[in-house]
């Protein structure tokens, strides 16, 4: 464990075990026992009455959008409520009774706190009131709200020069308050706005920008009804996004077929119990997937090619297999695909896949005689090195069908963080856009900075090498979000300043600066009045609705400021007197930034009366076969070239994923239901024969270690766990293991870090 210089932090927390049980992989999702799970988390944290009025307005047509996952609600939400079992989850530990306050910070220091695991300092509480730790201290202690943002604005003129400063956000801001942050750090002068996207969805905006012209996807969940085949590529919907289900579940009574590709064969995705119908709970369920193809990780591109490879010879026989009218159309590129597919031998893209090809063969006739076709995907693609082309490939065949711009078929990246979408949307980025300098320009009448920011692994960089010295954070947890936590924690550590601007207490709050600040700000569930009236928000869900969101519940505490308040606060510290943007005014009044959203980005006309009721959709140019912004104006064809790994004979590939208990490094509590993993989360999943290769036993207990540049890299104390994963492929859960990611190791054009497929050997730990 490493420490700091002046304090003594334990940067990873304990190593220990908490006393696995094991059981059976569930047969099917949800049901009765997610019901049961859902209520017993919610009123242990929020109390009885607190809870059902609570789920009784999430994802509601007035009420407030589920702080979980970005999944789009129904036009008509279920009368029982439209949460799933997660979302009761996020819900409890964002509404939960207990506080944390000036006392509990005065207890315990922050030396002690980060000896705490990540679930125990989640389940001390809310943050009520703003705290200060100071350099050379180890607690932190109250400050007021004037003075907190006196301190942030002076040590924000200490820097010296703009780009000394690094702006994250998370994806649960709202519109609003994202927007205003984005124009806030513009107006500072720098575009250093890293955001959880760069660890998340980055691939997909990449990929999905350079192929059809919009970072987004182009399928609406009415789509799901109509769609005669879904593929679920390298995603976990039954704990992730589990409203999913009932869009899979419409789509299987409709007649469509579920395709899913994962090294794992996830519960969820298998058989589905909706709990909000009486059938669900009391029946049999629907079965999901229909074919499973256990892929090898980070071989999807091989098995997407020997899959088109299989589809074009059909082609050439009857001519009907692709859509060579759509082709010739709308598209560009299509010759020099068919010939980059002929270098590839079909039997040795199946040796890598893995998959056997019985398996291929039945997809390839499903896909051959359908066009119907949606892809959905989620990190499974996107963090590998080949994170880009893993999702040009998907739309390399999404475009052979011509599945695209039409009723039941598109693109479907499925988002994380409920607001992550609408974050981007409305400005927050590291990249220049022109032309939202422009309006910017023209709307507050000052010039945004036109040299490229940071994204979140240069960051990280930047800070550890004393290049950026103030690190401010709307929401989120960097530490242990970021790859490689040691560096990632010697970069924090550096900084003059850390300011976190959060609802719960996290390890970033115990890693920080040499001063650290904890801006205590309302949740999404809670009502935000001024003068007594009540404010909403806005937001936008995966597939680009705009709706609002307006919370209800009692706030935590009478100390809690807003968001945008937040932001207001420190941009009028800032400036003062003098700038052209009234940051004060403009912060407490959401319909005034409605209004400048409105005028500065495309698509959100009439925004504060069109944002109310169940919203409506922003401009999608695949879903009008618009590419004219494209090369000839056609979307594009990729050749992507197969993704390298060689490991030697003693080396695994991991993914890092999530548990069903968790959401991202907030840890609910200590069950992988699903997976049938009980009470621990330092397991390693591995096949039963590479556990024999290796005279591995059942909860043997093992230390991972990466090697990466000549720097090795050790996570300790994982317990193996028999699963039927694929041979040399091993998984394991985040955050306990992003010590292992090399900071400098990330995805192609993206820089998404790999955290999907690391490279590591094992070492037995003897007792
Ligand atoms: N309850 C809950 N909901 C969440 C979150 C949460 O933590 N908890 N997080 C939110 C966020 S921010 C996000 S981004 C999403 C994440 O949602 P997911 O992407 O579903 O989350 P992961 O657990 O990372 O799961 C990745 C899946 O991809 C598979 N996989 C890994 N590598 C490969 C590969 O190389 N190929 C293929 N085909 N599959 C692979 C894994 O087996 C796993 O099933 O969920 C969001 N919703
Ligand atoms: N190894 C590995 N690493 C990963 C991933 C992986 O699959 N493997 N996944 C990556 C992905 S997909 C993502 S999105 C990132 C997530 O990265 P982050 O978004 O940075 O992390 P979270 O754990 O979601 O952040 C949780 C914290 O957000 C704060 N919070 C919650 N709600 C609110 C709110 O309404 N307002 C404010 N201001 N704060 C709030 C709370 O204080 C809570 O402790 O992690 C990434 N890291
Ligand atoms: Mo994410």
């Amino acid at each position: 464990m490493s420490t700091t210089k002046k304090r003594n932090i334990s940067v990873l927390g304990p190593e220990t075990f908490t006393g696995i049980k094991l059981q059976e992989p569930a047969e099917y999702a949800a049901g009765l026992p997610a019901v049961k799970v859902a209520l017993t988390h919610a009123f242990k944290e929020m109390g009885v009455v607190k809870s059902v009025s609570g789920l009784f307005q999430m994802n509601q047509k007035d009420g407030f959008d589920c702080p979980g996952c970005a999944w789009p609600d129904p036009e008509k939400p279920s009368k029982l409520g439209e949460y799933c079992e997660n979302g009761a989850k996020a819900l409890a530990e964002e509404a939960t009774n207990k506080k944390v306050d000036k006392d509990f910070f005065a207890k315990y220091s922050v030396e002690e706190l980060s000896n705490w695991s990540d679930y125990q300092i989640g389940k001390s509480g809310r943050l009520i009131e703003p705290m200060v730790l100071k350099p050379d201290s180890i607690h932190y202690e109250p400050i007021s709200w004037e003075k907190a943002y006196e301190l942030v604005a002076k040590k924000l003129k200490e820097l010296n020069t703009p780009d000394e400063g690094i702006f994250y956000t998370s994806g649960r801001s709202s519109n609003e308050a994202a927007f205003l942050y984005g124009l806030f750090v513009r107006a500072f002068g720098t575009n250093n706005m890293p955001d959880c996207s760069n660890m998340c969805h980055e691939s997909s905006g990449v990929a999905l920008g350079e192929t059809l012209g919009i970072g987004k996807g182009s399928v609406k969940l009415e789509d799901f009804d109509q769609a005669e085949v879904v593929m679920v590529i390298g995603q976990n919907p039954g704990t992730n996004h589990p409203r999913m289900l009932s869009a899979l579940q419409k789509c299987k009574e409709n007649g469509g077929k579920i395709i899913s590709v994962n090294p794992l064969e996830e519960a969820g995705l298998i058989r589905f119990k909706n709990p909000q119908e009486v059938k669900g709970v009391f029946a049999s369920g629907t079965s999901l997937t229909d074919i499973h193809l256990q892929v090898k990780i980070n071989q999807d591109v091989s098995l997407l090619k020997v899959i088109q490879k299989k589809l074009a010879t059909l082609d050439q026989e009857n001519k009907d297999v692709f859509d060579h009218q759509f082709i010739a159309a709308y598209t560009s590129g299509y010759d020099e695909l068919l010939k980059d597919l002929e270098q590839y031998s079909e039997k040795e893209l199946i040796e890598l896949c893995g998959v056997e090809e019985s398996l291929i063969d039945e997809v390839v006739q499903l896909l051959a005689r359908r066009s119907k076709i949606i892809i959905c995907w989620a990190m499974g693609l996107t963090q590998h090195k080949n994170g880009v082309n893993n999702i040009k490939e998907c739309v390399n065949l999404l475009l052979l069908k011509g599945s695209l711009g039409k009723p039941g078929a598109g693109t479907c990246p499925v988002r994380g963080h409920s607001n992550v979408q609408g974050d981007r949307t409305v400005g927050i980025m590291h990249h220049v856009s022109p032309a939202l300098n422009e309006s910017i320009e023209k709307t507050f009448g000052f010039t945004a900075p036109d040299k490229e920011g940071l994204d979140t692994v240069h960051a990280i960089e930047a800070m550890n090498k004393g290049n950026a010295k103030v690190f401010i954070a709307l929401g989120g947890n960097f530490l242990s979000a970021a790859s490689d936590t040691e560096f990632t924690a010697e970069a924090l550590q550096n900084c003059e300043l850390t300011v976190n601007i959060s609802t719960k207490l996290n390890r970033t709050h115990l890693v920080a600066g040499k001063t650290s600040l904890i801006l205590p700000t309302l949740g999404r569930s809670e009502l935000d009045q001024k003068d007594g009236k009540p404010r909403y928000f806005t937001v936008e869900n995966s597939m680009g609705k705009v709706h609002q969101s307006k919370g209800m519940l009692q706030p935590a505490s009478d100390n809690l400021v807003s968001e945008p308040e937040i932001i207001g606060g420190i941009a009028n510290a800032y400036f003062s007197e003098g700038h052209p943007v009234q940051w004060k005014q403009l912060s407490e009044d959401y319909e005034l930034i409605r209004k400048k959203i409105e005028e500065v980005i495309k698509g959100f006309d009439n925004l504060n009366v069109r944002s109310k009721g169940s919203g409506f959709y922003l401009p999608n140019n695949v879903r009008n076969l618009d590419f004219s912004k494209l090369p000839e104006g056609k979307a594009q064809f990729s050749c992507c070239d197969l993704p390298e790994h060689t490991l030697k004979e003693d080396e695994f590939l991991l993914m890092t994923i999530r548990s069903h208990d968790q959401f991202n490094t907030t840890i609910y509590g200590l069950d992988d239901r699903y997976r049938g993993i009980y009470n621990e989360r330092r397991i390693v999943l591995m096949n039963i024969q590479d556990m024999n290769k290796r005279e591995l036993k059942k909860f043997d207990v093992i230390n991972m270690v990466s090697l990466y540049d000549g720097k090795e890299r050790k996570a300790s104390n994982f317990l193996v766990v028999p699963y039927n994963i694929p041979q040399g492929n091993i998984a394991a859960y985040f955050p306990e293991t992003n010590v292992l990611v090399p900071y400098n190791h990330y995805a192609d054009k993206s820089n998404t870090p790999i955290s999907k497929s690391i490279v590591v050997s094992l070492e037995v730990v003897l007792f």
